[in-house]
């Protein structure tokens, strides 16, 4: 038996990489392609619902598989320090893999708007966190500028090798499923993961004859600009990992809604946590933005506008729900606390429920 060895050498045949590159893995990919029949029916019935489960990536996040990429490029070149903008998930990412790779790793992120569990995994992985007074945005202004003058390796999605690894994802969706999908939804921020998707789906269509999915893209109302057809100056919600007003990959992004004959829209911040909480309903657990490409799939069945009638539709849940607990806990009923005691637990089993 050969073992898994991550994304990087499982399609390597398949990914435009240099032959410097070092492979530098966590073992990340291969996550689970989770049937979700229950939730298909509460949402109207008629087809078949599944979700790519990126959560279950070694750092809890869809992130590592372009890390991988772009990592063990730099670290294949000799690179000693690798730099990213973050709105948290990436940062996270970079910190392992830089680790691995015994690189420094350098992080921007916004004041106050990075979810506890990202903040905490990149300090544990080791990175060096700089928070800034502004919005990623902001921050990856400054790092593209920083890498320009210095030794230091970008490692947001503008570096193509981040894409290349995450393209996998769409393999691994067509190697379950035997074919490609009917509809793909998911979440966009910066709008790496929509083009690098396209470009997989794009390449085995072309390489094997699969077919292509109409893809559907899913902002925060409050961050859409690629809705708006502009950039968003403040942009704000509580998704805050596609907290984003100005996406590097825009063009790409509205290339793949126009080429897929998808679309991108737009849902409020309302609906994105009442989907986080179906989900969870439903076992699988995600961070809020995680949930956007299943709540723009809820809004266009509710507005009639698109049909899934018999169609397989598989929906990006990009990050675990444990990145960001205090949205729960925020809100969370309080505890029953007890004497230890067996008749204390009985009279409470009687009374509730
Ligand atoms: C959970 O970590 O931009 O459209 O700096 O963390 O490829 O940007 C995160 C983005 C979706 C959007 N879901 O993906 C970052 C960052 C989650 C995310 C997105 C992000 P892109």
């Amino acid at each position: 038996m050969t073992s898994y060895a991550g994304v990087l050498e499982t399609y390597r045949p398949f990914l435009d990489i240099p032959a410097h590159t070092r492979t530098v893995t966590l073992l990340e990919g291969n996550t689970p392609l989770i049937p979700m029949p229950k939730l298909a029916e509460t949402l109207g019935g008629g087809f078949e619902l599944l979700v790519k489960f990126e959560g279950m990536n070694p750092t809890g996040s869809f992130k590592d598989r372009g890390m991988t990429v772009a990592i063990s490029e730099a670290y294949g070149r000799g690179a000693k320090a690798v730099i990213c903008a973050s709105t948290g998930n990436t940062a996270a990412s970079a910190a392992a893999y830089a680790s691995r790779a015994g690189m420094r790793c350098i992080v921007i992120i916004p004041a106050g708007k990075v979810a506890t569990g990202k903040l905490a995994g990149a300090v544990a992985y080791g990175a060096e966190v700089i928070q800034i007074d502004g919005s990623f945005d902001d921050a990856l202004n400054l790092v593209v500028a920083i890498s320009e003058r210095h030794p230091i390796a970008l490692v947001n999605s503008l570096n193509p090798y981040r894409l290349e690894g995450q393209k996998t994802a769409a393999f691994e969706i067509c190697d379950v499923l035997g074919k490609a999908p009917d509809w793909l939804a998911l979440p966009v921020g910066n709008a790496g993961n929509i083009s690098a998707y396209w470009m997989g789906f794009k390449q085995l269509h072309e390489r094997i004859k699969t077919t292509l999915p109409q893809v559907l893209g899913v902002q925060a109302e409050g961050s859409a600009p690629l809705v708006l057809g502009h950039p968003v100056e403040h942009p704000e919600t509580i998704a805050t990992a596609i907290r984003i007003g100005k996406p590097a990959r825009a063009e790409q992004a509205l290339e793949a809604a126009e080429e897929s004959d998808g679309r991108i829209i737009a849902v409020s911040d309302d609906a994105i946590l009442k989907m986080q909480k179906l989900l969870a309903a439903n076992g699988v657990w995600v961070e809020p933005a995680s949930a956007a490409g299943v709540a723009g799939l809820a809004h266009e069945l509710e507005r009639g506008t698109i049909d899934l009638k018999g169609k397989v539709v598989t929906a990006v849940c990009t990050g675990h729900g444990m990145k960001d607990p205090d949205i729960i806990t925020k809100d969370m009923p309080k505890p029953h606390i007890l004497p230890s005691e067996m008749s204390a637990l009985e009279d409470y089993l009687a009374r509730e429920k």
